[in-house]
């Protein structure tokens, strides 16, 4: 087995592996702290087999990896060109989409855009659509991102996934329990998403907010000393939409404690059902750190998903958006692709041991 090949196997669900097989939920049943130890150990595995990235020494490569550690979001700003968006959107166009935000997870009926709006407020196309999309892997490996993005991870990323989906316009009654409403994503140890709209973004057409200094259990420590928080648990049970009442708030692993104690910043990881929910909660502590993300089709940000965010339903205009997932550890990949990886290796990116590691699971060979 190669050194890349081991490293993969032990990144590859080995972890996650133990997890499903003695607690039976993998990263999502960890308290945020054992996560991220986790993280650190699988890091260090990959960091000593996978080649590391020349890295890319720019200004605006340290600010990203600092704005990232610090606040859980780095905008990039517009670093895809008005002619490379129109080139995307020119090979979408003919493609069908899922009535789903994910293809998988939808009625498996391939509609057309206009189509998708009447069924769902998302539409999204099918993984090979996507990977064939012109500049999105260009987009993924470019050096700097890889640089910044294996700076925060601390090891050679895996792109555990990719997506290209539509947020319909007219869906504005709040969806509770959806990605338009705050949420944290605990499907990784540690990882990072690069999103990329291909449509204008505005107050109009449903930004992404992202709730800064949510994301580490340092991060939201920090804060409550700062800022004082002093919020009952039992407030916990009143601002939480699913929540009857205050032991259903928490996760069955939160610690007990009486409604008169006072909420700690760990508990702010341990809310039932991912986070959702909750956001009266949220902006009673965190207030001016929501963050809204707009910008030109082209803009890209960086994001630890761990931290609370939400895409805000778009009012007047659809949204096109593209998630590009980055983690230090991976699931079971999709089943190999010889003639799609034929494609791509050699010919649209280079064909080296680190970009095989880094694709492996979308791009299986
Ligand atoms: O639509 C968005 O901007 C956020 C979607 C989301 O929750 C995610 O990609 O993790
Ligand atoms: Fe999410």
């Amino acid at each position: 087995m190669t050194r890349e090949g081991l490293a993969a196997t032990l990144a590859l669900g080995v972890v996650d592996e133990l997890f499903y097989q003695t607690i039976g939920k993998g990263p999502r049943a960890l308290h945020p702290s054992a996560r991220d130890q986790i993280a650190q150990m699988v890091a260090q595995v990959v960091q000593t087999h996978v080649p590391p990235q020349e890295p890319v020494a720019s200004g605006r490569v340290y600010q990203a990896v600092s704005e990232l550690s610090v606040s859980g979001l780095a905008n990039l700003g517009p670093l895809m060109s008005p002619e490379q968006v129109a080139d995307i959107r020119r090979y979408l166009e003919p493609h069908p989409v899922y009535a789903h935000l994910i293809a998988n997870e939808s009625d498996g009926v391939t509609r057309t855009v206009e189509t998708a709006t009447t069924h769902s407020p998302f539409g999204s196309y099918h993984a090979s659509t996507i990977l064939d999309a012109p500049h999105l892997l260009e987009l993924a490996l470019d050096p700097a991102v890889q640089t910044i993005v294996e700076r925060y991870l601390g090891c050679p990323p895996t792109l555990t996934s990719l997506n290209v989906w539509w947020s319909f316009a007219g869906y504005t009654v709040s969806r509770v329990g959806n990605s338009q409403d705050f949420h944290r994503d605990t499907d990784t140890y540690r990882s990072c998403v690069m999103f990329l709209y291909l449509t204008d973004v505005t107050p109009q057409s449903g930004p992404q907010c992202y709730i800064k200094r949510s994301h580490t259990m340092e991060a939201v420590s920090a804060l409550f000393a700062e800022r004082d928080i002093r919020i009952s648990r039992s407030e916990v049970g009143q601002k939480s939409v699913y929540a009857i009442d205050l032991p259903t708030a928490f996760r069955p692993d939160a610690r007990p404690r009486d409604a008169d104690s006072l909420l700690e910043p760990a508990d702010l990881f341990l809310l039932a059902f991912e986070g959702y929910g909750a956001t009266e909660l949220y902006k009673s502590i965190f207030g001016d750190l929501f963050t809204v993300v707009m910008g030109p089709a082209g803009t890209v940000f960086v994001t630890d998903a761990y931290g609370l965010h939400a895409g805000l339903p778009p009012m007047t205009e659809h949204r096109l958006c593209v998630w590009i997932r980055f983690a230090v550890d991976a699931s079971y990949p999709a089943s190999p692709d010889p003639a799609l990886a034929e494609r791509i290796f050699g010919h649209r990116v280079a064909d080296t041991p680190r970009n095989r590691f880094v694709l492996r699971q979308v791009l299986p060979s």
